[in-house]
């Protein structure tokens, strides 16, 4: 391995690393100012006029304070991803060098006998892969650089506006981040597979980076529809989830699944509040998690429905919050597309955006005289009541009574009226969300 691809990964990192130091210094050095100057402006003089010359009057102004945006905090996260990737940029590193050593050593006469596969076939190879990695982190380190050179420019409209849009920025800077761990990822697996001894490699710590959501494994390669942890919020615990890595491209989170009704979704605020059922099969992931995935990144959901005649349709919004326990769990929801119709916005009085989320026995619906998640045996963002209910009973065919099964109102033909009073059911439904900005 040669060092130079290293130089260059690290001073991409420290690109990254002394942006965001000046940052913090130069504020450091405002507050002081303040403290020094109470009086805002000065006029001083400092000796006599000069012959029909200027007066050597001097002018202080006070200390010009610019008020950041609040997303602005965000470049902290993305700093300590930044030194993520930098002490395990040096691991790898010191990784390599070992085992560079070790490859020497193996390489010297006599001892030859003791490896499997010859040093000299694999040089040529590795060379070009060296040459390709160094060449993509040469690109990434000026991407970086050019990413610097945006952020300055910001900067610089910031002081003339008082508003800036950081979204763009933001997202950029945690894609080319993104693209940095999976490179870093791609390496690691390239260094230990070339080293002559694989154990002592294997049985190092294995430093992880932060998988925030299906679409960060999606970007280092994995494409198998698998369980995978992931962490969200680097303050706050890390949970599996489901990932569906084909739908649509893949990269999704799956937040709930219903296929043949072996999971009870009857349940209580405790129960949906952490989750219920089995991630390969029918489950709630619960409602913290889903607040901490959509609070972590701007995300849009999915929803894919079968009915039992084997009509596949689905809605997109493009965009999807859900609030925190305090805030009961308020649905956030963006604007439709697709092709089962806009249920969560079926009318002005069916209407499940920015309602509280609502079960059996906790009500924070809008009906007034009953309890929605009662009667309908589910917890959802009700109205008054439902316009949808993805949560309600699996009937494995139509069904009469009260319309509590799984419910679409948009579904072709569904608010017609059937023979005999019976309601249709649908086979399949699943709620998935994905990073706005992913491009798969
Ligand atoms: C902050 O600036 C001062 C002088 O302007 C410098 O000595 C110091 O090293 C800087 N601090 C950091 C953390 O860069
Ligand atoms: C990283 O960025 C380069 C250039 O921008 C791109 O060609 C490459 O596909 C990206 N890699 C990943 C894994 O996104
Ligand atoms: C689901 O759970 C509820 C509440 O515990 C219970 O009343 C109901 O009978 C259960 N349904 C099934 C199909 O087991
Ligand atoms: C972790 O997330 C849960 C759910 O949002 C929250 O109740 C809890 O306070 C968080 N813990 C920390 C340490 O942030
Ligand atoms: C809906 O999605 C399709 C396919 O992704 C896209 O071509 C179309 O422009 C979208 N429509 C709207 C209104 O966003
Ligand atoms: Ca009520």
């Amino acid at each position: 391995m040669k060092p130079a691809s290293w130089c260059w990964l690290s001073s991409a990192v420290l690109a990254a690393f002394s942006l965001l130091v000046a940052g913090n210094n130069e504020t450091e050095e405002i507050k002081d100012e303040r403290i020094r100057d109470a009086c805002p402006v000065r006029l001083e003089s400092s000796g006599k006029c000069e012959e029909g010359g200027e007066c050597p009057y001097q002018v202080s102004l006070p200390p010009l304070t610019i008020q950041l945006p609040r997303q602005f905090s965000r470049i902290e996260e993305v700093f300590k991803e930044v030194q993520n990737l930098k002490e395990m940029v040096n691991t790898l590193k010191k990784s390599c060098q070992d085992c560079k050593l070790q490859a020497d050593d193996s390489r010297a006469p006599g001892r030859n006998g003791l490896l499997s596969p010859s040093p000299g076939s694999l040089g040529e190879a590795d060379d070009n892969r060296v040459q390709e990695l160094e060449s993509e982190v040469n690109k990434l380190s000026s991407d970086l650089k050019n990413a610097k050179e945006e952020i300055d420019l910001l900067q610089g409209r910031l002081e003339k506006l008082n508003l800036v849009n950081m979204n763009n920025i933001e997202s950029y800077v945690d894609s080319k981040v993104a693209n940095l761990t999976s490179v870093v990822n791609s390496l690691d697996g390239k260094c230990s597979s070339k080293c002559p001894i694989q154990e002592e490699i294997q049985s190092r710590p294995v430093q992880h980076l932060i998988y925030k959501d299906c679409s960060d494994y999606h970007t280092i390669g994995k494409r198998s529809s698998e369980i995978y942890r992931v962490t969200p919020d680097p303050k706050n615990s890390s949970f599996e989830v489901f990932c569906d890595m084909e739908t649509m491209g893949g990269g999704w989170t799956v937040l709930q699944a219903r296929l043949d009704g072996s999971t009870n979704f009857t349940r209580m605020w405790r129960d949906y509040k952490v989750g219920f059922g089995n991630l390969r099969r029918e489950f709630w992931l619960g409602n913290d998690k889903i607040h901490l995935l959509t609070k972590s990144k701007d995300m849009i959901l999915r929803i894919d429905l079968e009915d039992f005649n084997g009509v596949k349709l689905y809605a997109l919004y493009d965009q999807f919050y859900v609030a925190n326990e305090f805030l009961r769990y308020r649905l956030h929801i963006g604007n439709y597309n697709g092709t089962a119709g806009d249920a969560l916005h079926f009318s002005k009085h069916y209407n499940h955006d920015m309602k509280f989320f609502t079960t059996p026995d906790r009500d924070n619906d809008r009906y007034p005289s009953g309890n929605c998640g009662l009667y309908y045996s589910s917890g959802w963002w009700f109205d008054a009541c439902l316009s949808a209910n993805l949560n309600g009973k699996y009937y494995h065919q139509k069904y009469r009574g009260v319309r509590n099964g799984i419910f679409w109102g948009t579904w072709p033909g569904i608010s017609e009226a059937q023979p005999g009073g019976y309601k249709s059911s649908f086979k399949e439904a699943k709620m998935m969300i994905r990073p706005k900005h992913f491009k798969p």
